[in-house]
């Protein structure tokens, strides 16, 4: 087991905030059932000392084992406590959400995914290849067998050509080649095998297979109709669940590789035109952070802004509903709409 590790002065990650020398000795020599050790969990953190977070989860196993330092980690980053209970609400009934853009004057798209993992399977950074490989034969033969609009095909990443590839990415439809983070975190191991993409003919609904986690179920279409994109991916969901068990815990709720997924691991969000708003950063950030929403660029997360459109989402994702994620983003566009009118 290496030693502890030293992160540079100006670290700010909830890692170096969160593992003290104590913790560090309490926990460094264990390992889960499927051998994922302490190092394991740090070590995007420690080779990527700019992380937000910098920890990741090889099973479910692990956010009990390595609960010293990922309960705090969990609990500053969700204001979610360790003995707090996750609840989950996809009823879009539930939801109060009338087009906020019915001219599409400011909403070009919008998307609503959920990360999803196997019940019993390790997560991805502790994944065998064999185990990859039968998920993806598994999930990909489970998603050829729906009917109706949810008919489609699947794509595997190894037999797709580079410009296949590169315009899916582009037009905002397929995962790009993980990052650093998740290289440190072993979630780009024996890349592209096991990882693919199913979708619809209209790509209105689309499932990632084995990138961050096991399944990425997305929802999407142009436009701000944010009810008929939730609505789409909840049938979507339970249609998914009559044949694949997902991993789930009452304390956690859906079990994901990266912590900040945890809960409903639901980022619903637009991709929007804001260029009077957007002049003034400080307005636009202070109005995000009211309604709990994340700004991105909108080529996902680490990508910049182009042309003064923004990928706004919901922050939330444990301890509040799936409803409330949802409403969160629709109340935060809403606001943000209205005060781009009036500048
Ligand atoms: P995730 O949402 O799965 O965490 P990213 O933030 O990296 O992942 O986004 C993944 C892809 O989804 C990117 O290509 C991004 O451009 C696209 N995307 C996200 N939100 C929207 C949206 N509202 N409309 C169109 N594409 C979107
Ligand atoms: N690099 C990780 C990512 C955190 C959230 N994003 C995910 N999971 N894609 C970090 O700790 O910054």
């Amino acid at each position: 087991m290496p030693s502890f590790p030293t992160f540079p002065q100006n670290c700010k990650s909830l890692l170096c905030k969160h593992l003290t020398p104590k913790i560090f000795e309490l926990l460094k020599d264990k390992a889960t059932a499927n051998g994922f050790t302490l190092y394991d969990a740090i070590r995007s953190g420690v080779d990527n000392p700019d992380s937000g977070i910098g920890v990741y989860a090889g099973d479910l196993e692990s956010y009990s084992l390595f609960a010293p330092l990922l309960d705090p980690i969990i609990e500053e980053y969700h204001g979610f406590g360790k003995i707090d209970s996750h609840k989950s609400d996809l009823d879009p009934n539930h939801l109060n959400a009338p087009n906020p853009d019915p001219n599409d004057e400011f909403i070009l798209s919008t998307r609503i995914r959920v990360g999803r993992n196997i019940k019993d399977m390790p997560l991805g950074p502790a994944i065998t290849k064999a185990q990859r490989d039968k998920i993806e034969a598994d999930i990909s033969s489970a998603l050829s067998s729906l009917d109706g609009w949810l008919s489609g095909s699947y794509y595997s990443l190894q037999g797709m050509s580079e410009d296949v590839k590169a315009k899916l990415i582009e037009d905002h439809f397929l995962f790009k080649a993980g990052d650093r983070f998740l290289e440190s975190a072993g979630l780009n191991r024996d890349w592209p095998t096991g990882r693919g993409i199913f979708h619809n003919d209209e790509k209105t609904f689309l499932v990632w297979i084995n990138e961050e986690d096991q399944l990425r179920i997305i929802s999407m279409q142009m436009g701000g109709d944010i009810l008929e994109v939730f609505t789409r991916l909840t049938v979507a969901i339970s249609q998914i669940e009559k044949s694949v068990s997902f991993a789930y815990s009452d304390h956690l709720g859906y079990i994901t590789s990266c912590p900040t997924n945890l809960g409903t691991a639901m980022r619903a969000s637009v991709h929007i035109k804001l260029p009077k708003l957007s002049k003034n950063m400080d307005k636009f950030q202070t109005i995000c952070d009211k309604y709990h929403l994340q700004i991105r660029g909108i080529h996902g997360e680490h990508s910049e802004s182009e042309g003064g459109v923004y990928d706004i989402s919901n922050k939330r994702r444990l301890g509040v509903t799936e409803v409330r994620c949802v409403q969160d983003m629709y109340d935060g566009v809403t606001e943000l709409i209205s005060v781009e009118k009036g500048l």
